[in-house]
């Protein structure tokens, strides 16, 4: 028996696993109790992880569909098929008519984060949509205007602090997000066990809710009008702390004037004298982080509620500070670990537009929200094709019943995915790739968020299976179809090219460590290629001059410890200071204004949730994992149940569609509001997801407006979404 050492890849936290296998057979997944961050923790899904390995209905070789089947292909008829349909295409539509989708699983894959680029770069399309605008580019825009990037999102520093605000997060669930950390609950239980505080703002009694010290209701989507009653409320009391490299202070202030607690009480369901006790408790306690996740970025104000969660943090002197919300290290480096310490060129957003809605670019995309009507309007510029990678729109994205019929009508649409499931079915080729377990790992993007300075290299626990393709050689094919070099070009040459271009990049830096040294020697005591070698000059040239191999001798991870102050060199923003009232963001303050005034005139609306056992719209083909109750159910507090005659069934209904599906009536969601999870609605024709099919639930994204965005960042509204609920 062999025991490997890996990092899950399944959420942000990053647990530690030891795979036990013999003979390429996976015998267990265990937690790895050396792990330097998870220290023993994981959870069902970790588990999952050898269901996932062994999962008869996993795609192993590429798929062609015919005429609504798809047999099996091999590589080159599958890549010879894209070239003869996508070449084309381009050529007679340009290069915005192939779109491309990129979905949650990308960000926790190595070969994604080294090679995806070269893939966009060749297709040259605008028409790049991921799940990032149904999800977090609020919170990366508000920190990019105000710190210069967009990885540069402050965490709170969970293993110090004496006072933790959470709005719109669940993490005893998502494991946390946004905030690399594993062992969530045992984190927050500390806080309260060395005497902290944790409060909860959101409109369902959540576990962590249950959890913490206090839980406060609120109304969806009224959060920004408490952030701002709390600012209102530390400026007013004289509560505000001095803090260095700021600009916009006395701009913000002026700004919360008017949103006095009195003010924004009606609107969020939050007493006043409620709000000034948090504002007073948050300012004084010797340490304080405030924090929020999905329920305060996919929502109306996405952006300027994750603007004024740091304004907290900066003006109760919390930001950037041991036990308030500080900036990680990453040691194979970010943005603000690279060029001019303390400066910067700040980010550009809306260098173009969507052709259909005119919503503007962000961070090199265009929201998700305008995927459908940029398929289904015809007209020049039509998306026509669609390649998408690690995601399923089909139930992730608003109005996903127009999506899905959009799909049907594209000229070609091919999926690198591992399964045949609501998305892909649609698709002409599916591309399959390796498991996790054939692949290695390291987390590039989530290291830049997480609560401590780590580092961990996990090569493949097991072989893939012979003449499989790695997804990053899966995107050096398509790019090199998409730059007109056909479907046989030469990958390894690319690659080498790509390492290359990074390499004389590394040596022209005249900041960093390779400056000035010969490209071919540097390139020489590289890993020899793919992801490896672009992850150890990325490591080389991080703020720790790692080596790749230094990092595979420590197979539990390096612990460079706790989040380290690093104002004012962390700032890339133009003028070498905090922006605490960025134009972009004060400009929006108009419309909150008038939502101070907005009655809800008693309709529900609709909220997410997330379950410890699900992963977004996948990982429900194990038993383990979904075995038990039902748990796409609609939760009902009792007096609105009550009050619409509701049975054990109910019917959910908007403008862009309907649903129906069980009721659970409990108290722990707020009157007025109701909550079902997304990602389920299987089992359609055409899916081969048998266990998934027994369990299939319903989608809740027909119910999603996908007209309904975040104005400022584009971001889906995918809570607080007006319904009517009646009887089934
Ligand atoms: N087990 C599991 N883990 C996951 C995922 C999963 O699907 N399953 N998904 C992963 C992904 S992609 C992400 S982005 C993260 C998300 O991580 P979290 O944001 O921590 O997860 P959610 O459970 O969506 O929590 C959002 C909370 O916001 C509340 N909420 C809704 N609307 C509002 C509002 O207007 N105001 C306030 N204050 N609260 C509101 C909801 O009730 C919910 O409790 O989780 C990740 N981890
Ligand atoms: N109503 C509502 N809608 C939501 C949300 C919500 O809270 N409420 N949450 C939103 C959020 S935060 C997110 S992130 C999105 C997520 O939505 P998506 O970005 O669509 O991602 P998933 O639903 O996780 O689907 C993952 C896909 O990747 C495939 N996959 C799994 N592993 C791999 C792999 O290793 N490689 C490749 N190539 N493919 C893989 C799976 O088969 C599946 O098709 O959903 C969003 N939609
Ligand atoms: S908490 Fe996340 S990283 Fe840890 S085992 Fe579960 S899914 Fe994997
Ligand atoms: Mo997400």
């Amino acid at each position: 028996m062999t025991v490997s050492f890996r990092t899950c890849p399944l959420c942000e936290a990053t647990c530690g696993l030891a795979i036990e296998h013999d003979d390429g057979a996976v015998v267990k997944v265990r937690a790895d109790a050396q792990d330097v961050f998870s220290r023993g923790f994981m959870c069902p899904k970790g588990v999952a992880l050898k269901a996932l390995h062994e999962d008869p209905d996993r795609v192993h070789v590429p798929l062609i569909n015919e005429h609504g089947t798809f047999r099996e292909a091999s590589y080159d008829e599958a890549f010879g098929l894209i070239a003869q349909r996508l070449v084309p295409l381009i050529d007679r539509h340009g290069r915005d008519a192939c779109a491309v989708y990129l979905g949650n699983p990308s960000v926790h894959n190595l070969g994604f984060l080294t090679h995806i680029r070269a893939m966009l770069h060749a297709l040259g399309s605008r028409n790049v949509f991921s799940g990032s605008t149904l999800d977090q580019y609020p919170k990366q825009l508000s920190s990019a205007l105000m710190f210069g990037s967009h990885l540069s999102v402050p965490v709170p520093d969970l293993d110090r602090t004496d006072f933790l605000l959470m709005l719109g997060a669940n993490p005893a669930a998502s494991n946390g997000s946004l905030m690399t950390a594993p062992n969530m609950r045992g984190r927050l239980r500390a806080i309260r066990e060395r005497g902290g505080k944790v409060v909860v703002i959101d409109p369902r009694r959540t576990r962590t809710a249950a959890d913490a010290d206090e839980h406060l209701f609120i109304r969806p989507g009224t959060d920004p009008l408490l952030l701002m009653g709390l600012v209102n409320t530390i400026f007013a009391d004289g509560l505000e702390q001095p803090v260095e490299h700021l600009n916009g202070l006395e701009q913000v202030r002026d700004l919360s004037l008017e949103f006095n607690p009195e003010r924004v009480a009606r609107a969020t369901g939050i007493e006043a004298q409620t709000i000034r006790r948090l504002a007073r408790e948050l300012a004084t306690a010797p340490s304080a982080a405030v924090y929020g996740r999905l329920g305060t970025t996919a929502q109306p104000f996405g952006a300027v509620c994750s603007w004024l969660i740091d304004v907290l943090n900066a003006i109760t002197g919390n930001l950037d500070q041991p036990g308030g919300a500080m900036f990680a290290t990453p040691v194979a480096g970010a943005p603000n670990t690279r060029g001019e310490p303390g400066r910067g060129s700040g980010v550009a957003v809306g260098r173009w537009h969507s052709r259909v809605r005119g919503l503007g670019e962000i961070f090199g995309e265009l929201p998700a929200a305008c995927m459908a009507e940029e398929i289904d309007t015809p007209g020049p510029g039509q998306v026509r094709a669609l390649i998408t990678i690690a995601g399923n729109p089909a139930r992730s994205v608003p109005n996903s019943g127009r999506l899905e019929a959009a799909l049907e009508s594209l000229e070609l649409m091919v999926s690198i995915d591992p399964y045949i499931n609501e998305t892909t079915r649609h698709a002409d080729v599916i591309i399959p790739v390796p498991s996790p377990l054939e692949r290695s790992h390291y987390d590039v993007m989530l290291y830049a968020w997480a609560v401590r300075n780590v580092a961990n290299y996990s090569p493949p626990a097991l072989p893939k299976p012979d003449g499989m393709l790695d997804e990053w050689q899966i995107y050096l094919r398509v790019g090199a179809i998409a730059a007109g070099h056909g479907a046989d070009a030469d990958i390894d040459a690319l690659d080498s090219a790509i390492a290359a271009g990074a390499v004389a990049k590394a040596v022209a830096d005249s900041r960093g460590p390779l400056h000035g040294r010969d490209p071919d020697e540097v390139l020489g005591e590289l890993a020899p290629r793919g992801p490896e070698r672009l992850l150890d000059l990325a490591l080389r040239t991080g703020p720790r001059r790692l080596t790749l191999a230094a990092l595979e001798a420590q197979p539990h991870g390096l612990d460079f410890g706790p989040l380290v102050p690093r104002l004012p060199e962390v700032l890339r923003t133009p003028s070498g200071m905090i922006e605490l009232a960025p134009g972009m963001l004060t400009a929006d303050v108009e419309r909150l204004r008038a939502a101070l005034d907005a009655h809800q005139n008693g309709t529900m609306v609709l909220i997410g949730r997330r379950d410890l056992r699900s992963n977004n719209s996948w990982m429900h083909n194990f038993e383990l994992l979904v075995s038990g109750p039902e748990r796409c159910t609609v939760l009902v507090h009792p007096d609105d149940a009550e009050r619409l005659g509701l049975g054990p069934r109910a019917k959910v209904s908007t403008a862009t569609g309907s649903i129906e599906l069980p009721v659970q009536v409990t108290d722990e969601i707020m009157p007025g509001v109701v909550s079902i999870p997304h990602g389920w609605g299987h089992g359609d024709p055409g899916t081969a997801l048998r266990i998934a099919a027994q369990h299939p639930g319903v989608n809740s994204n027909v119910l999603a407006d996908d007209q309904l965005v975040d104005p400022v960042s584009g971001n889906a509204v995918l809570n607080g979404i007006p319904v009517e609920l009646g009887p089934a």
